[in-house]
């Protein structure tokens, strides 16, 4: 039979490139070279595109990939063409699937989505609009709320209305969500620019220094709360993992233990009674389909610890995919493993791709 090419697309402009290099590496190793023949291709920090012009040095050679993936610049390899960003997917003869493992602007964000779409190659993930909603925490919110989805108090701003005047917006924060606040630029392209305000002079700086990042900033009340997370697969009937839970090295929430020490142990299955297991499992599908997800997508919740009550947090449309990783390791223990897990991503891939190929594209009769 046919190999189906999969076009493993990683590294970008974005500050997350380790990030990337770390999942990509987990996939292309995963990746059944048997069913798949890969192409790796590689942007690097200053944008450009790089193909491997031999596809056969890489399916027989693991040593070209690991050269990949420790050359940051890709400067240093040999075999690589150099190409104009989405260059491949209007010259090559054909690429059946592409697998983008990006993250944040132009990557997660829809944009590289809208050129697949352009180009009509089918891709695993949700499609321009999910993942462009995934990515601006005013407007996920806003679809959470639209779909009665329990989350916490926040404000939206915009930086104009910051810069006209920021004392009716600081007393706007206080009485509606008092002391602590969170306050992030809207894009979630990169963990920079977030800060806790416990007092105005924090909020200012907080304020200060989101707007540096976004023209759009989020303001969220304070939550004391378990962080739990549910991995979601499918495309129009999504299906939701067991529920795991982070649980930070220091017992109150922090956010360089989360995300940057990395140091945080993780629960699974989540130590939950089972109506809250379920109820969790059911608010992830209800979040997927509220921002027409496809694929997957990581949605965290927090449970309230004086209260039991479930908020949600955020959703991930493509969340840590290395072998340890929450996604992969959830559905390993609901029962699919790491590879057969990418084989469905590429299944669904290709199905949405036909199904949106049925749609009649021209009026007639
Ligand atoms: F394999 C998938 F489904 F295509 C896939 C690809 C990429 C899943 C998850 C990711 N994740 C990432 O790309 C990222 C973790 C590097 C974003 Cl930072």
């Amino acid at each position: 039979m046919k190999k189906n090419r999969v076009a493993v697309i990683f590294g970008g402009k974005s500050g997350e490139h380790e990030v990337s290099l770390a999942s990509a590496n987990s996939v292309l190793q995963a990746l059944n070279k048997e069913k798949y023949e890969i192409i790796p291709i590689k942007i690097s920090r200053e944008g450009k595109w790089y193909i491997l012009s031999s596809l056969n040095t890489f399916d027989s050679n693991i040593k070209c990939e690991a050269a990949i993936l420790a050359d940051p610049t890709g400067d240093n390899l040999v075999n690589l063409q150099e190409k104009e960003p989405g260059q491949i997917f209007f010259t090559r003869e054909s690429v059946d699937v592409v697998l983008p493992v990006l993250h944040g602007t132009f990557g997660e964000d829809g944009t590289l989505q809208g050129l697949l779409e352009l180009a009509n190659i089918p891709y695993v993930g949700c499609g321009v609009a999910a993942s462009s909603v995934g990515m601006d925490k005013a407007m996920m919110k806003a679809m959470f709320a639209q779909h009665n989805l329990p989350q916490g108090k926040y404000l939206t701003f915009l930086r104009k209305e910051w810069e006209k005047d920021q004392d009716p917006i600081c007393d706007e924060i206080e009485t509606a969500l008092g002391y602590p606040v969170f306050v992030k630029p809207a894009n979630l392209g990169s963990s920079v620019g977030i800060s806790k305000a416990a007092n105005r002079d924090e909020l200012v700086k907080a304020m200060h220094l989101a707007c540096l990042y976004d023209r759009k900033v989020v303001v969220e009340e304070n939550i004391n709360g378990r962080e739990i997370e549910v991995a979601v697969l499918g495309n129009d009937e999504p299906e939701a993992s067991i529920a795991g839970e982070i649980v930070p090295c220091n017992d109150f929430y922090d956010y360089e233990a989360k995300y940057i020490s990395g140091t945080s142990e993780l629960k699974i299955p989540a130590p939950l009674d089972d109506k809250t297991m379920n109820e969790v499992r059911k608010l992830a599908v209800k979040a997927f389909k509220a921002i027409d997800g496809a694929g997957l997508s990581r949605v965290d919740f927090f449970i309230k610890k004086d209260t039991g009550e479930i908020l949600i947090n955020e959703i991930n449309t493509l969340p840590g995919f290395t072998e340890i990783s929450m996604y992969p390791k959830l559905w390993a223990a609901t029962g699919l493993p790491y590879d057969k897990l990418l084989d469905r991503l590429i299944e669904l891939a290709i199905e949405r791709h036909q199904d949106k190929n049925r749609n009649k594209t021209v009026y007639s009769e």
